[in-house]
C-alpha cells in the first residue's frame, strides 16, 4: 500500500524498500547522500514517517554559505527527494534530548536492474 502511495504521489517505479527503526531521540543517523551508483545520478527517494516525529537535518555538500535546513517530519507524513538533491545535499537525523519515543522510516528507491 505505501508502495503505491509513493508511486502515485512521485509518478515513479519503486523496487527497494529500506526501513530505518529509531528507539528514542538517542538513535540517530549521521549526514550522508544516497549516492549509491544503483540508484543512478538523479534518485527519486519517498521517504515515510510513522510514530514520533523528527528533524531531518539537510547541509549542503558545497556551499557551506548555504544555511542548514531542518524539516520536521510528523508522522504519516511523506517526504520527497528529487533532482540533484542527492547530489548536492546530505541529510541525517540528530540526536535529540526532547522526549520522545520509537520512529519508524521507510525510504522507497529504485535499484538499477543492471546493477544487482
Ligand atoms: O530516518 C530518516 O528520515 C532518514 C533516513 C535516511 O536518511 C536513509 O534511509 O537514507
Amino acid at each position: 500500500m505505501l508502495r503505491e502511495i509513493a508511486t502515485k504521489m512521485c509518478d515513479a517505479d519503486f523496487n527497494s524498500v529500506l526501513l530505518n527503526y529509531y528507539r528514542d531521540g538517542r538513535d540517530s543517523m549521521g549526514l550522508h547522500s544516497d549516492d549509491e551508483s544503483e540508484l543512478g545520478p538523479n534518485p527519486i527517494i519517498a521517504s515515510f514517517t510513522f510514530g514520533s516525529r523528527r528533524q531531518l537535518l539537510f547541509q549542503h555538500k558545497h556551499d557551506n554559505k548555504l544555511a542548514r535546513i531542518r524539516l520536521m517530519l510528523p508522522s504519516g507524513s511523506l517526504l520527497i527527494m528529487r533532482g540533484k538533491t542527492q547530489q548536492e545535499w546530505k541529510h541525517g537525523i540528530e540526536k535529540t534530548r526532547k522526549p520522545c519515543g520509537g520512529r519508524v522510516n521507510l525510504t522507497y528507491r529504485f535499484i538499477m536492474p543492471e546493477s544487482t
